[in-house]
């Protein structure tokens, strides 16, 4: 019984907070590392947005700037690695491990 009280206010204080907590204002955006490529390979963002890199191959792969202003450093399998683009630009990228992987981001 008090298993059963203890759940209904955890849930009834998750939900509260759930209320308070502002919406999220930062738009995501995903980029898949899949069969050996950047899945899209260009991608258009605003200013301030956070995009997710998933590595969806059984190889590591790394996502690094091609000025090195970034660098994932190396990914395995499922894992993800995110970065918020603060300024204006384009950010090309490429894998560390394998240097022909390319792609980019264009932050409006
Ligand atoms: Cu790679």
């Amino acid at each position: 019984m008090k298993t059963i009280q203890l759940a209904v206010v955890a849930a009834l204080l998750i939900g509260a907070l759930g209320v308070a907590s502002p919406a999220p204002h930062i738009a995501t955006a995903t980029v898949h590392i899949k069969n050996f490529a950047y899945v899209p390979p260009n991608l258009t963002v605003h200013a301030g947005e956070r995009v997710t890199f998933v590595n969806d191959d059984d190889e590591a792969h790394t996502v690094t700037a091609t000025d090195k202003s970034f660098d994932s450093a190396g990914m395995d399998t499922n894992d993800k690695w995110q970065h918020v683009f603060a300024k204006p630009g384009t950010y090309t990228y490429f894998c560390q491990m394998h240097p022909y992987m390319k792609g980019a981001v264009t932050v409006l």
